[in-house]
């Protein structure tokens, strides 16, 4: 179907910019780094409505969770700050909640490295019993980091632009997706071309560079392993990237 006739190109109200960051996974370093790249390309464009949004996983695998979740919830003064969960903060919430099924997955999916940006002590996360691991967390993550956690959006959309960590399922309207798929699908997604009531925006399934495709836009590059945070700026008809290995790069119309 699409390809018959000419859609108009998505874009966003006038007046409004958008930005979006990938899986950060603890690097807090890399977020720093991009967060102030952000901020020099907002100023240097004109005046406009700007939302940062946060696809999610903000969480795992890196060093610096903690500081990682701090600094989004200090959000940045030159924007609106949104931060939607990903499937990592789920999982981290359910083992708080005290699932000792999950933690052992969670632990080999990055969680010791989030423990112990808490401040838990490593001879608890690596000889402890789950209990005792749960609840050295439990008493580790303050009140409002958890609460903060737990109310974290799992979608948001703004123009013609839909933001979300995983995906969406094809074929569903997209107030009726559920956040399982939302937070966790990938191949049903990632493989269709199928256009969406929106262009999807997400995180969640790695690639190397950019994946910019008619119906979504891919920004998880692995940072965590590959020291490359993707952004994508979005304003008008215009997309442009940005990354803390290439910076400012290429501007696509
Ligand atoms: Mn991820």
């Amino acid at each position: 179907m699409f390809g018959m006739f000419r859609r108009p190109a998505p874009t966003l109200g006038a007046g409004e910019r958008a930005y979006a960051i990938g899986d950060v996974h603890g690097r807090h370093d890399l977020l720093a780094a991009l967060l102030d790249m952000l901020r020099s390309d907002n100023a240097s464009r004109p005046k406009a409505d700007t939302t940062l949004i946060m696809l999610g996983d903000l969480i795992d695998r890196g060093p610096d969770s903690r500081k990682v979740v701090e600094r989004a919830r200090q959000g940045v003064d030159w924007a609106r700050s949104i931060s939607l969960m990903g499937n990592h903060e789920a999982i981290m919430l359910d083992v708080l909640d005290g699932d000792t099924e999950l933690l052992g997955r969670w632990l080999r999916f990055g969680g010791e490295e989030t423990l112990l940006s808490w401040g838990v002590a490593p001879s608890i996360v690596q000889q402890g019993t789950r209990a005792e691991i749960i609840e050295a967390f439990n008493h580790a993550i303050t009140r409002d980091e958890r609460t903060w956690l737990s109310r974290l959006r799992k979608h948001y959309r703004i123009g013609d632009y839909y933001f979300v960590h995983a995906g969406v399922r094809p074929g569903i309207a997209l107030r009726n997706q559920s956040d399982e798929d939302r937070l966790w699908i990938r191949d049903e997604f990632l493989e269709s071309s199928k256009m969406h009531e929106a262009i999807i925006v997400h995180g969640h399934s790695i690639i190397p560079e950019v994946e910019e495709k008619q119906n979504r836009i891919g920004l998880d590059t692995g940072a965590y392993s590959t020291g490359r945070l993707t952004a994508i700026g979005i304003e008008g008809r215009e997309r442009w990237f940005i990354d803390t290995i290439d910076g400012p790069a290429s501007t696509k119309a």
